[in-house]
């Protein structure tokens, strides 16, 4: 069966891995499942045919047969039970995996997403000078929990599964803001994440749409 993700036409982060059609490509080249991309422009993801598969007009967006998914835990998680490799065949470690899944999105996805609306969308109001060092201290909480949790370990329990890809997918914005540095043991997870084959395949992918939507622009 056909598999169909909507990614950016043109990403604003120039192709960097951090849109989050990323993970989805990263979990289907885990799992060896060939898929096709439609890109999609920020005015055509608010028009009616995008707006039939994604109910808030984002990317990405999962097309399998008659099966639309969005929401990038939803659509990794389906396909982490369809196939081998992404989730522990034992019950209780899948529930486990399946919770740090949500423990990335819900737990430690939500400040660094504010770190980001605080910089770009806010960067510009009187009160960021205070809001943003009381942000980055929301963080730090967070990773000094999830460093505590790793320790040594490679992956967040056991075998690398869809939790780790999804930690990893959700640390990676953190790069470019320093924090990571400051807990080496999850620098490095991220650094392993970042090594496996699979998500540098996706993340070549991305960047070719971006590298040749940016040279038509030229
Ligand atoms: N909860 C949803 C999910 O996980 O699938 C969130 C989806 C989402 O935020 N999609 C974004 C989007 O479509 C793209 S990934 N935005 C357009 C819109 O809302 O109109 C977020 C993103 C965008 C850009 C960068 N960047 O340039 O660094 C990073 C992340």
């Amino acid at each position: 069966m056909t598999v169909t993700i909507t990614a950016f036409e043109r990403s604003p982060d120039g192709g960097r891995g951090l849109a989050r059609d990323t993970r989805v490509r990263w979990a289907l080249e885990e799992v060896g499942q060939p898929y096709e991309v439609r890109l999609v422009s920020f005015r055509a993801m608010k028009e009616p045919a995008h707006l039939a598969l994604h109910p808030f007009g984002q990317i990405p967006t999962y097309e399998e047969g008659d099966l639309a998914l969005f929401e990038t835990g939803a659509i990794v998680l389906h396909i982490a039970r369809h196939h081998a490799g992404l989730l522990p065949d034992d019950a209780h470690a899948r529930a486990r995996a399946i919770a740090w899944m949500f423990a990335a999105l819900n737990t430690v996805e939500p400040p660094i997403l504010d770190l980001a609306i605080a910089r770009i969308l806010e960067g510009d109001k009187p009160w960021t000078g205070e809001r943003l060092p009381l942000v980055e201290d929301r963080i730090r909480v967070r990773l000094g929990q999830l460093s505590a949790h790793l320790g040594a370990a490679d992956w967040l329990d056991g075998a690398f599964s869809a939790a780790d890809l999804m930690m990893v997918s959700v640390l990676l914005r953190l790069r470019s803001s320093g924090l990571l540095d400051e807990y080496p043991n999850l620098a490095a997870y991220v650094a392993r994440g970042e090594a496996r084959p699979a998500y540098k395949r996706a993340f070549a992918a991305q960047l070719a749409v971006n590298t040749a939507s940016q040279r038509s622009a030229d």
